[in-house]
């Protein structure tokens, strides 16, 4: 008896063995992504928009922690366009990373590329986008990365998984908009509506007949999988009498964070658990901006689903509409985002870099202002011309990619010269400066950094023209969020606040109006990365920064080399 049920165990972990021999192992997804012209009709108007497989929002991708994708762009569109994996750190291969005149030159109509995307530490939502010109608006979809074969979820496992994409919406065609602003100097037009999965909801014209509808069953719950892909504006999104459970932020695992509603920036993913456990009734979730900007104007409007339990009494009364801070509530948005700590556990320990080699670069985010040249269209504020900078360097993209030209050695394409702190230092946040600090420097500067070194990176927002938020993303890493502030970064006091136990790991940063953070890395991934604000505006006027990091010893310390079908310029 005893000795059958050892044979019986035996042959169990044996097939497990072999099961997980066949499933535990990174796995290769293939896909094929047709970027492409499709009709679309919003807001009572028809037009095309520029999609990935005829899909808005695009396809989702699902993969397995450290799985590797490949997926092969083909340009079928009237656009040069690229695709960037957003918070895959593509370990050592940064010739997939898709920033256009960064780490590669952009797939023109006609042409294709196979990207191969590593993934590593990642675990739990991302997303991809176009990341050329403001092509990103309609193509971008989630990635979706599942705990490793044989492992669980850090968290009760969910009933059901829902991609959440939050969008916004133009009536014109978005390149005109590009157009138009950069041509005139002043400031983009407003979008016409926030979306939901693609729809602006019951709240827009002609819209009322799509709006998503979440359909849940009472008791079940909801693994949310929420993704900001929004062009220009920091949302925030709740669902009416039900708090959702932030579980996650970034394709990292947080501490459950239960709140009313969230703040989520561009190039933001939250995972967040929703307890259907309310009545059988209908409930709006909804988004709409928060816009510190004094005199900066937004997209006031408010996209809306529904959220319907199955045996609802549709139709018995409107749904319940859900709480949503006033758009300039900078202390309610921070509430929230302070709230984010790293899970921090046993099975998801953190490692926090306490020698920090690198010190201090620190860096203004600025937008700027400059004066009108002869001929020039000047719309922006006192005629000038809208302009955004980081330590004053308004950055230009160059005309072949930095990465080619780095490991070619090409030279004439970039410097090294971007400052490791402000050139001039003055009171950042007073409420009035002087004009003629706004007038920032153009270039095309990177920052190198040794292998290994421990950076620590402090962004200091400034009132220059107008002080607002700035989501700052970086490539190739993710990074802990040490220390937030309001007012100027004060360098003897400031690091004794630091919370060096739990702080979150994320890739994109909101830097509060009037105030600062401080993030820390380890540069251990060589390539090429850049780091910049995910609302493009700010991003197509130049508030961006290359990092190169260089190869360590060793050849696991080196880049790999180039695929053989890198597009030419
Ligand atoms: C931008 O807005 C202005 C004023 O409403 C309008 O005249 C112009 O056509 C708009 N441009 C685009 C590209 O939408
Ligand atoms: C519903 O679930 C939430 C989250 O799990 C919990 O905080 C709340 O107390 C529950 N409410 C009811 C009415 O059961
Ligand atoms: C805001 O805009 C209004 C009208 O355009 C202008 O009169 C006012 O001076 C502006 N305020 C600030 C603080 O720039
Ligand atoms: C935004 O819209 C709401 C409702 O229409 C209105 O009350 C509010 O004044 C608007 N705010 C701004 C800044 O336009
Ligand atoms: C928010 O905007 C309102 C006007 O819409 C203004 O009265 C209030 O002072 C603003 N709050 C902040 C924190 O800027
Ligand atoms: C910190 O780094 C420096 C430079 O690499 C090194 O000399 C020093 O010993 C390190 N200190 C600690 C506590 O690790
Ligand atoms: C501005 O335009 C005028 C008329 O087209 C031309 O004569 C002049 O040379 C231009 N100036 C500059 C600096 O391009
Ligand atoms: C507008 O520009 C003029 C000339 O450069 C300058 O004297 C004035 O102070 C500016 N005014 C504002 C409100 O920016
Ligand atoms: C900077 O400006 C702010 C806002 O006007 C003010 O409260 C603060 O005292 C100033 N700081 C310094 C060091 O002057
Ligand atoms: C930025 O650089 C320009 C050009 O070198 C200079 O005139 C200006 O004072 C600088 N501004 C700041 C805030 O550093
Ligand atoms: C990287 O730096 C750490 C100290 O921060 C050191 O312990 C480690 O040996 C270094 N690794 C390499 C590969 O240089
Ligand atoms: C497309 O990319 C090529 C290669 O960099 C460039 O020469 C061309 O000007 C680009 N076309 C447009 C419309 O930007
Ligand atoms: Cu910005």
């Amino acid at each position: 008896m005893q000795f059958s049920r050892k044979n019986f165990i035996l042959i169990l972990l044996g097939f497990l063995l072999v099961d997980c021999f066949v499933h535990c192992q990174a796995r290769t997804h293939h896909h094929r992504f047709i970027v492409k012209e499709t009709s679309y009709t919003r807001l009572c108007s028809s037009k095309k928009i520029l999609t990935v497989n005829g899909k808005f929002p695009g396809p989702t991708l699902y993969a397995h922690k450290g799985d590797k994708l490949i997926v092969e762009v083909r340009n079928r569109g009237k656009y040069n366009i690229t695709i960037h994996w957003h918070g895959v750190k593509q370990p050592r291969y940064p010739w997939s990373d898709g920033p256009v005149y960064v780490t590669q030159c952009p797939i023109k109509p006609g042409g294709k590329f196979k990207q191969k995307i590593f993934l590593s530490t990642e675990e739990g939502t991302l997303w991809w986008h176009a990341h050329s010109d403001w092509s990103r608006a309609t193509v971008h979809g989630a990635i979706i990365i599942f705990p490793k074969h044989g492992t669980g979820y850090p968290f009760p496992k969910p009933d059901e998984e829902v991609p959440i994409i939050l969008g916004e919406w133009w009536k014109r065609d978005v390149m005109s908009v590009l157009e138009e602003f950069v041509r005139t100097g002043g400031a983009p037009n407003d979008s016409d509506a926030f979306t939901i999965n693609g729809q602006p909801g019951d709240l827009y014209p002609c819209s009322k007949p799509g709006t998503f509808k979440l359909n849940v069953e009472h008791g079940k719950t909801y693994l949310l999988r929420i993704v900001n892909a929004a062009m220009n504006t920091i949302l925030f999104f709740s669902i009416a009498k039900h708090r959702l459970t932030v579980v996650g932020a970034d394709g990292s695992y947080t501490k459950p964070l239960p709140s009313k509603f969230i703040t989520i920036s561009p190039g933001q993913t939250m995972d967040a658990l929703l307890h259907a456990n309310r009545s059988r009734s209908r409930y709006y979730m909804a988004a709409r901006a928060y816009s510190s900007g004094l005199n900066v104007s937004f997209d006031n409007t408010t996209t809306t689903a529904i959220l319907q339990y199955s045996g609802n009494r549709r139709n018995a009364s409107p749904p319940h509409f859900p709480y949503l801070p006033y758009y300039n509530d900078t202390l309610a948005a921070f509430s929230f985002i302070r709230g984010l700590r790293h899970l921090a556990s046993k099975s998801h320990p953190i490692t926090i870099p306490l020698n920090v080699t690198d010190k201090f670069i620190v860096s203004t985010v600025s937008v700027n202002t400059f004066p009108c040249p002869e001929n020039f269209s000047c719309e922006g504020p006192n005629g000038t011309r809208l302009a955004a900078s980081m330590n004053n360097i308004s950055f230009v993209n160059p005309s072949i990619d930095i990465l080619q030209a780095y490991y070619k050695h090409i030279k004439g394409v970039f410097g090294k010269r971007f400052p490791s702190k402000p050139p001039l230092v003055f009171n950042f946040t007073a409420e009035y400066l002087p004009l003629e600090l706004e007038i920032p420097r153009r270039g095309t500067e990177v920052k190198v950094l040794k292998y290994n070194s421990t950076v620590e990176m402090v962004l200091q927002g400034t009132n220059l023209v107008a002080g607002i938020d700035h989501p700052m993303h970086l490539h190739g890493y993710s990074f802990l969020v040490v220390g937030w502030g309001f007012r100027n970064y004060d360098p003897k006091k400031d690091p004794l606040k630091y919370n060096l136990v739990d702080p979150p790991l994320l890739n994109t940063v909101v830097v509060p109006k009037n105030g600062w953070v401080a993030i820390r890395f380890k540069a251990k991934n060589p390539g090429v990365w850049l780091m910049h604000c995910h609302l493009e505006r700010h991003l197509t006027w130049g508030m961006e920064v290359v990092f190169i990091v260089k190869n360590g010893e060793g050849e696991a310390a080196m880049m790999l080399p180039p695929p053989p079908d890198m597009p030419p310029c």
